[in-house]
């Protein structure tokens, strides 16, 4: 495969090539590099944090956002604030916000999971009670990555799952705020806002401090010293995942305006460089086709550099032979996203074993489920959709195990625990369980 006039904006692979198995690992390679020195230099904050509460935090924030505050209360918003940042908003941008924050609770609301429980023929009652966390903390990040679309998929489901009370920590380098963003955290109902970032606002909702409430979870995407420091937290909280640079998988079977493909590409390239956008098909013409837009569109963005980085050196237009080689693809990247720009998606699904979540049909670009179609767009990155899922209700729940013994269960039970603990010589146990036996 040669790219077309003269031009790579984007690399080009094709199945049949020699050395297609290794160049195609070399793009997808991902270390979510955190070396020592940063490990180093988060702990240190950690210890401070858990150490020294407000202070550390106040400190840690003033040298890194370059503030001055003096006490906690000045790296805190009060709700009123929330509210008067969602009232100013242009109308449009309210509307906006309203409708997609709409959509995106009614999605939840169905994955609410059920308790349940059933009865054992020996009178036993068995069964499961589904209960939220009491309280989770998001954080977001700063800078050019600060999406309030980000607070709407973070806090809704936690709300919707029944959250009692939500921490959102969000830094403000020099001291800008973006009023989109706390008028997402107004909408989404988040209960305290902190103006803080970094591994210091991680340690803050891990340990809690006099003034930040200790959470049981911190979900939300970061830096790199976040993401250390949500590491390093775990097992005293829980978090959600530590993500890696958004990715995108098109599959296209010739079908689709390639302006529109393009456009999809470049979508998620624009987030940053290190993103990932890859579009597969066997139909050679459609390739050239994206590559001839490619090349024409790249000066109309406005991010041009950065999508510019990222398809030079990860993305990719790759010729596959068959729908099977395509299907083999998908499952082998395991995207973050998928789309499925084919004439009749639904017969691709069954064998799409891994992919975060799947975009079908020419007429579903990604960009409309980073907003508002309903399904979240916080997704397991970097090949993980093998083995996790989009955030959701589920991750700020956990559920009890129930037992309820009839006199006649206990007796039966009793018997069978009875042996196995003299067989593990714990003869406390099986006392104890022969005493509720039936002589
Ligand atoms: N594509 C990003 C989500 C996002 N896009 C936010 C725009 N704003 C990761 O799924
Ligand atoms: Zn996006």
């Amino acid at each position: 495969m040669n790219a077309t006039a003269g031009a790579a904006e984007i690399n080009r692979l094709a199945t049949d090539e020699a050395d297609f198995d290794r160049r195609l690992d070399a793009l997808l390679d991902w270390e979510g590099v955190s070396n020592q020195a940063v490990q180093a230099r988060v702990n240190e904050i950690l210890e401070a944090v858990k150490i020294r509460g407000d202070a550390a935090v106040i400190e840690a924030t003033n040298r890194f956002d370059r503030l001055s505050a003096t006490a906690m209360h000045e790296l805190t918003l009060a709700p009123e604030r929330l509210e008067q940042a969602f009232n100013n908003l242009p109308d449009e941008q309210r509307d906006a916000l309203a409708a997609a924050a709409e959509r995106v609770r009614r999605y939840h609301q169905r994955q609410k999971p059920e308790s349940w429980q059933y009865t054992e023929t020996d009178g036993t009652v068995l069964g499961q009670q589904v209960m939220p966390l009491d309280r989770a903390g998001i954080y977001v990040p700063g800078g050019k990555a600060a999406y309030p679309s980000s607070v709407l998929m973070n806090a809704i489901p936690a709300r919707v799952a029944g959250v009692r009370e939500i921490v959102m920590v969000v830094p403000t380098p020099d001291g800008v705020v973006s009023e989109l963003v706390l008028a997402a955290a107004y909408l989404a109902g988040v209960d305290h806002v902190f103006t803080i970032g970094g591994a210091q606002a991680v340690a803050a909702l891990a340990y809690g401090t006099e003034t930040v409430p200790r959470v049981d979870k911190i979900v939300g995407p970061g830096n790199i010293y976040v993401a250390t420091a949500k590491r390093a937290v775990f097992g005293r909280v829980g978090i959600d995942m530590i993500a890696g640079p958004s990715e995108i998988l098109i599959v296209a079977d010739g079908g689709t305006d390639p302006d529109w493909l393009a456009m999809d590409l470049f979508s998620q390239a624009e987030h940053d460089e290190d993103a990932q956008a890859i579009l597969v098909s066997w139909d050679k013409a459609q390739l050239d086709a994206v590559a001839a837009s490619i090349e024409r569109l790249l000066p109309t963005l406005e991010r041009e550099r950065i999508v510019r980085t990222s398809l030079g050196s990860r993305g990719a237009l790759i010729h596959c032979a068959s729908e099977a080689e395509a299907v083999a693809l998908i499952n082998r990247v395991a995207p973050e996203h998928l789309e499925l720009s084919v004439a009749d998606p639904e017969r691709w699904l069954p064998e799409v074993r891994h992919a975060g979540a799947i975009f079908m049909g020419r007429y579903t670009a990604e960009a409309l489920g980073d907003y508002c179609a309903g399904p979240n767009h916080v997704l397991p990155t970097s090949g993980t959709a093998r083995f996790s899922s989009p955030l959701g209700v589920y991750d700020f729940q956990k559920r009890s195990s129930l037992i309820h013994c009839s006199a006649d269960g206990a007796s039966a039970l009793g018997e069978v625990a009875a042996v196995l603990a003299r067989g593990e010589s714990l003869s406390a146990h099986a006392r104890s369980a022969e005493y509720r036996q039936k002589r």
